[in-house]
């Protein structure tokens, strides 16, 4: 997904390095040879040896985080499971990561507050000025800047939207942690055999409530817009971190599709102009 250096939702979930990487960064290795058969993984994950059992909570905002296993895993489009791939999705492949843990919610207001209290996370921009514009394709859709949560009375269990690539950063390293690379967001998201969706293949009708997205809810108020048809999370715009848990990914993470979009500290282009946006959000469509 292809992202500017400010978005409309935008919000890090963090990588912390391994307990037992010895300091190393969880960098993403050479991509492994690929699958003769596309959407075939045989991947096997081996769980490194550990010293000491992960701990749940890390950094300095004391997020809970689930521990992601090193070892191959399926990137991209898997034509078995999925016919409606984008371009850049394309060609699927295995790839390889060193363990780490991300976080398993999406950033709060709350915590990106207690960042900006230790005036290491700047607040600049993150409130719209009330005559901003704001349009999709040429289609006006200002009134959706009413989403950004910073400032706004009862949402400090939202999810931080609204911020640029840079102020995500920040809150990362203040943490003491950093973005995740695009590779390690999949794999966090949809584990190691190609799943079309964090929790499976089903989709979003007969999967239940699984994630906030663009749904009857959001095109009752947006007629024009495109919505999932037949499924109603209830939810207008962005809702409070963690509320789907039978969304969860394989490793337990939550809201990797909807919600808000996560920033990854992937460039998306050669020329170094956009951030990689990974997972949709709350006016996205499946
Ligand atoms: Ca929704
Ligand atoms: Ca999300």
């Amino acid at each position: 997904m292809r992202a500017g250096q400010r978005v409309v939702v935008a919000v890090c979930v963090m990588a912390a390095y391994a307990a037992n990487a010895g300091g190393q960064g969880p960098a993403l290795s050479q991509p492994a040879e690929r699958a003769g058969e596309k959407g075939k993984t045989g991947a096997t994950v081996k769980r490194a040896a550990r010293e000491e059992p992960p701990k749940s909570r890390i950094g300095a905002d004391g997020k809970e985080m689930v521990e992601v296993p090193g070892g191959e895993f399926w990137m991209g489009c898997n034509e078995t499971t999925d016919t409606e791939c984008n371009a850049d999705e394309k060609p699927g492949r295995l790839l390889s990561v060193e363990a780490f843990r991300i976080d398993r919610t999406e950033v709060s207001v709350a915590e990106y507050g207690r960042c900006a209290d230790a005036e290491a996370c700047s607040s600049d921009g993150l409130t719209p000025p009330g005559d901003s514009k704001f349009a999709i394709n040429g289609v006006d859709h200002s009134d959706w800047l009413q989403a950004c949560n910073w400032g706004t009375a009862g949402r400090e269990n939202r999810p931080m939207n609204c911020l640029s690539w840079q102020q995500a950063n920040a809150y990362c390293h203040w943490a003491g942690k950093r973005l995740p690379t695009e590779a390690e967001w999949e794999k966090a998201a949809r584990g190691i055999a190609g799943r079309k969706y964090p929790w499976g293949n089903r989709d979003f009708v007969g999967a239940g409530l699984v994630a906030n997205i663009a749904d009857e809810t959001f095109k009752r108020k947006n007629p024009n817009m495109e919505a999932a048809k037949g499924y109603d999370d209830a939810f207008l715009e962005t809702a409070p971190v963690g509320s789907f848990p039978a969304g969860a990914s394989p490793y337990g993470a939550l809201d990797m599709i909807g919600n808000v979009s996560e920033w990854t500290l992937d460039w998306y282009d050669v020329e170094h102009q956009y951030r990689v946006l990974r997972g949709g959000c709350w006016h996205n469509p499946p």
